[in-house]
């Protein structure tokens, strides 16, 4: 996954309130209602008002990102959460949240994202729900994907953990990443996953993509009508690409922020890989 930078999510928090507008034109709900359906919950069963959410900013490995607190804060308040950024950094600043009765804390090192809900022992990993979130965007895009063919760009993590997903949804997969042994172990590893060496050919032959890798991808590749959803990081295309797609769905933090958010009240354990837990389905706590 891309390490954000400040630059990239400096227009975060001033394009939140704007996405609920862009989410609805793209996939006809607003970011509260998507994240309740990608996470299978009745919207009506969840009291967003109801959570306090810490952000805490962590100084380990690259240090903080300028304005990343602020932008998950910004993302949480517009589900209708209470959110603050806690004035301390790391454990002063976890201390800090559960002082002040934090019912969810996020907090990001550079390997993993999560939010940690602080009554039910759970916690939601951005990787997991930055993949559900584009899956079931896609989905939502397209109309379904049973018996679909849909190309994931990036076997990183993010792109796995979509390739997981998709096949839960009853769709081929085909993968394709310029690492292609990347590709080749996603084959090796599940059923109706298909390594693709070839990049640029796999983009045009298939229409449903979902991109989750870094690179920029040339308007020329794009098929007319495409369907894309791409968390990848930074926006990868052109006004020729723009043009000929049918929608592309794209936000560089706030969506997989969102399912992020629901996910961590609504299930007890988490199927976090590096743990191998399979999650429970709680009512909401
Ligand atoms: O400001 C802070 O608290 C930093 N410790 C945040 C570091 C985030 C590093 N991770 C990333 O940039 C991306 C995120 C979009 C999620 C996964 N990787």
């Amino acid at each position: 996954m891309t390490r954000l930078t400040a630059d990239l999510i400096k227009d975060v928090p001033s394009h939140v309130p704007r996405l609920d507008d862009e989410l609805n034109d793209k996939i006809g709900m607003d970011m509260r209602t998507f994240a309740c359906y990608a996470m299978d919950v009745d919207i009506k069963d969840l009291d967003f008002d109801r959570y306090t959410v810490a952000i805490v900013p962590v100084t380990s490995g690259g240090g903080v990102i300028g304005g990343f607190s602020a932008s998950v804060a910004a993302a949480v308040g517009a589900m209708g959460m209470r959110s603050f950024v806690t004035g301390a950094c790391d454990v002063t600043g976890v201390a800090e949240a559960f002082s002040s009765g934090a019912d969810i804390i996020f907090m990001a090192d550079d390997e993993r994202f999560i939010a940690l809900n602080t009554r039910t022992r759970s916690f939601s990993d951005n990787i997991w729900s930055t993949a559900k979130g584009y899956v079931t965007a896609l989905k939502l895009a397209e109309g379904g994907l049973e018996g679909k063919t849909v190309l994931v760009i990036g076997a990183g993590r993010v792109g796995t953990e979509a390739v997981k997903i998709l096949r839960e949804e009853g769709a081929s997969v085909e993968v394709t990443d310029i690492l292609h042994k990347r590709s080749v172990t996603l084959e090796n590893r599940f059923d109706n996953v298909k390594a693709k060496k070839d990049v640029k050919q796999a983009i045009k032959d298939n229409r449903l993509i979902l991109n989750a890798s870094p690179g920029l991808i040339s308007g020329d590749l794009i098929q007319n009508g495409a369907v894309i959803s791409s968390p990848g990081v930074p926006y990868a295309f052109d006004a020729e690409g723009e043009r000929k797609a049918k929608v592309i769905i794209h936000d560089v933090l706030s969506l997989g922020v969102a399912v992020m958010a629901v996910s961590s009240v609504c299930l007890s354990l988490f199927n976090i890989p590096a743990a191998g837990v399979v999650a429970e389905k709680l009512v909401i706590s």
